[in-house]
């Protein structure tokens, strides 16, 4: 019969230990979930509506509030009867002019260049008003 040659060991340890930290079992490396840098933004001029004025002027008791009013141009105003009496709004030029407004209705015009537009209502030709446009 063989002894062993480690028969006089206290234990059956092995000689070299167990790397154990030397090979990673669970990969550390985050797969890419998302892309790294944000999609291209739009163009800001493209999309975004220059942010002309839009000016409201009340037409009541035969004038219009405010009678000169400024905005820049591509703004929009907008007439709103807001009395009894019908109205209705139409340049001077008579380049335009809205239907007849009853109390309650509105008209909106947008001018697209600068310059000073002078209206009036054609019911009532002493109700004059005026849009500067900048
Ligand atoms: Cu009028």
């Amino acid at each position: 019969m063989t002894v062993p040659a480690s028969a006089g060991a206290a234990s059956p340890k092995p000689a070299v230990p167990a790397p154990a930290s030397a090979k990673p079992a669970v990969p550390t490396v985050t797969p890419p979930t998302a892309a790294p840098t944000a999609p291209p933004a739009p163009s800001p001029t493209a999309a975004v509506k220059p942010a002309a004025a839009s000016v409201t002027v009340t037409t009541e008791d035969f004038d219009f509030k405010p009678a000169t009013i400024t905005i820049s141009a591509g703004g929009t105003v907008i007439w709103n009867n807001a009395g009894p009496t019908i109205h209705t709004v139409g340049a001077t030029d008579n380049s335009w002019v809205s239907e007849v407004l009853q109390k309650g209705q509105s008209y909106s015009h947008t001018f697209s260049s600068a310059g000073t537009f002078n209206y009036l209502c054609t019911l009532h030709p002493f109700m004059t008003g005026t849009v500067v446009v900048k």
